[in-house]
């Protein structure tokens, strides 16, 4: 049997791809010399395939940008305002002075993001196959034969929200079948990651309609289905009556199918994509010879996209740890190896079963007062006026901190003096809060790098990597922190620069904290224990560090949860048990403070409004949401909310600065739909990514606008 994956890291082992776009979007570098270092790293990881000894090698998982919008461009969908553009491939991405970019949504539940097409009635498809044509010829000019990896249509058109356009996509997908054909491809892989959601009937049968038609082209490769982060359900007996003759299997998240796949080559994923753990091969090879088809390839569960490159990059792990792991590189290797033995017959035992440490107590702890109780103590401990103001928390990073980090780290600067500049940075954040105005005050954060990795680097159970890089999107990527044991919190980690801002201001500071789940969406989790028994573990540290900001005097106290709805299992029927233990883990991680001690979250995506049960559930005194883009929407959604809440009065993700007659009228249409005693007055999301002169600028309008509307309540 042969071996495969998916899909590969494009960004770069030391992400060369980064650097490159960012000099190019900076103009210090031209298209070509882009290219180039496309063509570099595309050359290096099919060498690199290829010499680790796999079968069949992709190609076109390559990109600039985003699989789905090389798609997008493939059909022809490029909407007529972008064309124009100096760029119109980062037009769309980005956007450019005079235009907004497309939009850009996480892809399923991973913490990868796509740009979602815009596809409306009268888009016109018409295939443009340069870039998979000119990959599968670079690639032969390397010596290696490829199989082309596209979006398939139902997954594209679905995500674009426009399955009802099938019998129009169809027709450039069949030309793009001819073109391969016509280059003499023998395999062609169609992803389509959505066939493993809750489809609707439409969707069942645009996945019979798609795949008949296709199959029947009479010039084409062969066809390679690839499903991935789950079961296929009722889409596989559905596929398996089409002609095509490949179906890729998740079977990691997903199961060995009962169904027999005659005539049929099963790509089957057994190695993950979505984690860094070494496989099984006793257990790998127990399902490699379940799988009933005519041919197996053994594959990855779906593209390693979301894996680092190589565990051999990292020299600062514990080798016990090291021996566990595997990052794309381990992971083909992997690929290879059980190839080899299924191929031999050989018996494999399986590893010792992993035991799942005796974790958490789940014992409940008291909820907090009724929310009126706790509010009246807020108020009389706190003293806000009407309308109070405040920062989502983080404040913009200089440049100078930036390098100071990778100073400590080089060795090149003393720790002291790091948080020497820390104490400075505070001290500034501090006097320009107190200059504007603002009610409620932040320390800014810049103590951390990240919200996620941060926190990592202080508890015990985490191990952090130097060069882990995971493309989040674009040229933008995350170190996701391992979570390879217990969960604890050795000591306090964010006490003592939230109390050195307090003893700088008599106005409430607020202390700034990650939640758990958003802490365990964004790391590598564990795989010997159940992800909600880890959630609550990090809930339990997370606790102890509100306990003691309390303790230390800090009255306010932000969690920020804005990945509760990542997490959310991509199956409706199994999102109600995970949102009650989300929930239940948050308010696991708040419900330990007085009643005097308000307890703020912060959420930032804009669909809010598809969750907003589970928000209530979290029970937090106030809640600042992104509302700024999602605008109405969400303002009718939260009508009447009882507690404490901030929809967002301007969009910290453009430069602009918002004049204060704009925020006076979104915040009178907040007042409309919520009572004037629990309206907060906020920007929709940190401020980490501004200018000071911007911040500056718009919060002092902020402040204006807050204090013409407090005089007419
Ligand atoms: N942290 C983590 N995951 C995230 C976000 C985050 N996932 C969702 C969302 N936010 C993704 N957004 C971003 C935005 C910016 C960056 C990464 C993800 C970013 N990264 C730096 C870069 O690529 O240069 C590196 C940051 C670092 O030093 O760690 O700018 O906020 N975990
Ligand atoms: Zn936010």
């Amino acid at each position: 049997s042969s071996s495969t994956v998916l899909g590969y890291p494009r960004i770069g082992p030391n992400r060369e791809l980064k650097r490159a776009l960012e000099s190019y979007w900076d103009g210090r570098t031209t298209r070509r010399d882009l290219e180039e270092e496309g063509a570099r790293l595309r050359a290096a990881t099919w060498g690199r395939l290829a010499g680790l000894g796999l079968g069949e090698l992709p190609s076109n998982t390559f990109s600039f940008y985003d699989q789905v919008l090389d798609t997008a461009v493939l059909l022809g969908a490029v909407p007529e305002r972008y064309l124009a553009a100096d760029d119109p491939y980062f037009a769309m991405a980005r956007g450019t002075d005079g235009l907004a970019p497309l939009r850009m949504t996480k892809w399923f539940d991973t913490n990868y993001h796509y740009i979602v097409p815009e596809i409306g009635p009268k888009t016109v498809f018409t295939l443009d196959a340069a870039k998979p044509l000119a990959e599968v010829r670079e690639a032969r000019a390397l010596g290696h034969e490829t199989r082309p990896v596209v979006v398939g249509p139902v997954t594209f058109l679905s995500l674009s929200g426009a399955l009802e356009r099938l019998e129009d996509v169809l027709g450039p997908y069949e030309e793009l079948l001819a073109a391969l054909a016509r280059e003499e491809v023998a395999w062609v892989q169609l992803d389509e990651p959505a066939l493993v959601t809750d489809l609707t009937p439409a969707q069942l049968d645009a996945v019979r309609a798609a795949y008949s038609r296709l199959g029947a082209a009479p010039d084409r490769p062969k066809i390679l289905v690839a499903s991935y982060f789950g079961d296929l359900g009722p889409a596989l007996p559905a596929l398996a009556a089409t002609p095509v003759e490949g179906i890729g299997l998740d079977l990691v998240r997903g199961s060995v199918p009962e169904l027999a796949l005659d005539g049929k080559t099963v790509f089957a994923g057994v190695v993950s994509g979505r984690d860094v753990w070494r496989t099984d091969p006793g257990r790998a090879l127990e399902k490699l010879r379940g799988v009933r088809a005519d041919r197996i390839v053994v594959s990855t569960s779906c593209s390693l996209q979301h894996v680092p490159y190589d565990v051999a990059a990292e020299d600062g792990l514990e080798p016990a740890l090291v021996a566990r792991l595997a990052f794309a590189e381990q992971k083909v290797a992997e690929v290879v190896e059980l190839a080899r033995l299924l191929a031999d017959g050989a018996a494999v035992p399986f590893d010792e079963a992993p035991v799942a440490a005796a974790s958490v107590s789940q014992e409940a702890r008291p909820a907090r007062s009724p929310y009126p109780v706790r509010a009246a103590a807020q108020a009389g401990h706190l003293n806000l006026p009407p309308l109070p103001t405040t920062t989502i928390g983080s404040f913009p990073q200089t440049g100078e901190l930036r390098a100071a980090r990778a100073g400590v780290v080089a060795g090149a600067l003393a720790e002291d003096d790091y948080e020497k500049l820390v104490e400075r940075e505070i001290e500034h954040a501090i006097q320009v809060q107190e200059d504007l105005g603002l009610d409620v005050l932040v320390h800014g954060e810049p103590e951390r790098n990240d919200m996620v990795q941060y926190f990592a680097e202080h508890l015990d159970g985490f191990a952090v990597t130097k060069n882990g890089w995971v493309q989040s999107y674009g040229s933008r990527c995350t170190r996701p922190p391992i979570i390879h044991g217990d969960v604890r919190r050795p000591a306090p980690i964010t006490v003592r620069w939230s109390t050195y801002a307090q003893s700088l201001t008599d106005r409430p500071v607020k202390g700034m904290l990650t939640g758990p789940v958003t802490i365990v969406a964004w790391s590598f989790d564990r795989d010997d224990l159940p992800q909600r028994d880890v959630v609550f573990q990090v809930a339990d540290a997370i606790a102890e560090e509100v306990r003691d900001l309390e303790a230390a005097g800090l009255s306010v106290i932000q969690v920020d949860e804005p990945a509760l709805r990542e997490l959310l299992p991509l199956r409706a029927a199994e999102q109600p048990a995970y949102l009650e233990w989300a929930v239940a883990a948050y308010r696991r991680a708040t419900s330990v403070v007085a009643d005097r001690t308000q307890i703020h979250t912060h959420l930032c995506y804009s669909d809010a409004d598809q969750i907003l049960a589970a928000i209530d559930g979290l029970d937090a005194d106030v809640t600042t949401i992104e509302s700024a883009r999602s605008g109405r929407r969400i303002l009718d959604a939260v009508s009447g909310y009882s507690r404490g809440l901030g929809p967002g009065v301007y969009d910290i993700h453009s430069p602009r600065v918002p004049s204060a007659d704009e925020v006076e009228e979104r915040l009178a249409a907040t007042l409309k739909v919520l009572p004037g005693d629990r309206v907060w007055v906020n920007p929709d999301c940190g401020l980490k990514t501004r200018t000071y002169a911007q911040v500056e600028a718009s919060l002092g309008n902020v402040v204006e606008a807050a204090r013409r509307l407090r005089a007419t309540l």
